[in-house]
């Protein structure tokens, strides 16, 4: 047997439900609440009255059972609620994968966008029910609902890509993404109040 197959499972089959954005069988979730993303908003003082409000939930990840370690390719979905904190939509924290591996989202229902930073260009992929947003190595991601209901996406990456939240805190994501009346709007992104 080559040594690259001695991986700590077996093929398997996984049953993906778009609709209802599962992923089975299931493998470890999270739930990310307003007071996971200190830092993140630039209006301090509403993320902290959202915090010691009622504190909601602003995200949650469901994985497969495929583990994140090197050579792996574990699958998860995101599933962002509708919200804005001191007008920016709710989003992910956002990270860099450490050693720079690349990445594929797919959206599967609601409305959102793909903002991508390198630290020095940003770009940004509006992401609709069957979008795939590429994001190649070296760039740092953060997914944001731009809609009225839950937005999720399917993200598929290298196991060993890991989550370098740090980076994001230090440098920023280039934009920030605020609701309009008409939708939404990148700003720059600028320091907290
Ligand atoms: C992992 C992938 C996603 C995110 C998830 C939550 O590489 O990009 O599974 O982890 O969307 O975002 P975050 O920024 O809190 O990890
Ligand atoms: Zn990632």
């Amino acid at each position: 047997m080559q040594s690259y197959a001695a991986t700590p499972i077996a093929p398997f089959a996984i049953q993906f439900d778009a609709a209802a954005a599962t992923l089975s069988p299931p493998g470890p979730t999270l739930e990310r609440r307003m007071s996971d993303l200190e830092g993140l908003f630039a209006d301090r003082d509403a993320w902290q009255k959202a915090v010691d409000g009622d504190n909601p939930v602003v995200y949650r990840v469901q994985s497969s059972p495929v583990p994140e370690i090197d050579r792996e390719l574990p699958q998860s979905i995101t599933t962002i609620e509708p919200g804005t904190t001191g007008g920016e939509l709710w989003m992910t924290k956002g990270h860099q994968h450490p050693n720079y591996q690349g990445e594929i989202y797919l959206a599967l229902h609601g409305t959102g966008g793909l903002l991508m930073f390198d630290g020095d260009r940003v770009e940004w992929v509006t992401m609709a029910p069957g979008t795939i947003g590429y994001i190649p190595p070296g760039w740092a991601h953060r997914s944001i609902n731009i809609g009225d209901e839950p937005y999720s996406m399917l993200a598929v990456y290298p196991g060993g890509a890991g989550h370098d939240y740090n980076w994001v805190l230090e440098h920023g994501m280039g934009n920030r993404v605020y609701k309009t009346p008409n939708g939404f709007e990148l700003r720059p992104y600028g320091g907290l109040s």
